[in-house]
């Protein structure tokens, strides 16, 4: 997939929803994922998801023998890919989704950098993993999983060898996670200005690193922000959960739980 494609026009409201990480385990979190999309796809004009939606994605060929949580949720997506338009992006946690996925759900993936031109002008959309480059293991390890000849070989495996091997990898992930300071994890403020100047754009949104914010900077001198997605966790109250909101007024950040 190119990195750079072209502008996507999206006119109208927009709302951003990412790192829901849904998987069997989070019943609350996904339920109220449905509710937001019905109430997206009643809203806005765009419904888009830049990634982490599933926990993990080992092909979409899992959707033929997909568990009732799974089943549900996949619904309530095309649901609101048939009212709305729909787009999805890849996380890194679910970035085997593919075009299987989004014909079913109404969707049309995103790039993996997204130039979208909205009512406030142009902003790039990323999932925002590649931006945290202190973490050189990470990117060692998503260098390899987001090759093409590394999913066709990963594809040719049973489905119960993926799944057993995503199970794997979560495992270490997370051990992984444990041993990495917070400042690691995060982005790397060179990476966001080398990747906003690479798109001559002002305004640079993604998720990933679960630390919803607007950051306001100077770019070569001029004003620029970066607004980060907030991830979802309703399994326990109060539970944690929002959306980004963009219409000609602008961005917000909105808060599921308030
Ligand atoms: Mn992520």
């Amino acid at each position: 997939m190119p990195a750079a494609a072209q502008p996507i026009a999206l006119p109208g409201t927009i709302w951003l929803a990412s790192d829901l990480h849904l998987q069997e385990q989070t019943p609350a979190t996904a339920e109220a994922f449905g509710a937001w999309l019905l109430e997206a796809s009643q809203q806005a004009e765009h419904i888009l998801l830049p990634g982490d939606i599933f926990d993990a994605w080992v092909g979409d060929d899992a959707l033929a023998v997909a568990p009732p949580w799974l089943r549900a949720v996949v619904e309530a997506m095309a649901r609101a890919g048939a009212r709305t338009d729909l787009w999805l992006g890849h996380g890194n946690r679910d970035f085997m989704m593919g075009a299987q996925l989004a014909q079913a759900i109404g969707a049309r993936l995103l790039p993996e950098q997204a130039l979208l031109d909205t009512d406030i002008g142009r902003v790039l959309l990323l999932h925002g993993d590649e931006l945290c480059t202190d973490d050189l293991a990470y990117q060692q390890m998503r260098q390899i999983v987001r090759d093409p000849q590394w999913q066709a070989g990963m594809m040719a495996k049973p489905l119960p060898e993926r799944m057993e091997l995503a199970r794997q990898l979560r495992a270490q992930s997370e051990s992984g996670k444990a041993g990495k300071s917070l400042e690691i994890m995060d982005v790397n403020p060179d990476a966001v200005c080398a990747m906003m100047r690479r798109h001559g754009v002002s305004r640079l949104l993604h998720g990933h690193t679960h630390r919803p914010a607007r950051h306001t900077f100077l770019l070569d001198g001029k004003p620029a922000e970066r607004w980060v997605l907030p991830d979802w966790d309703l399994e326990q109250a109060p539970g944690r959960g929002g959306w980004l909101h963009l219409d000609r007024d602008g961005l917000a950040l909105n808060d599921l739980t308030a």
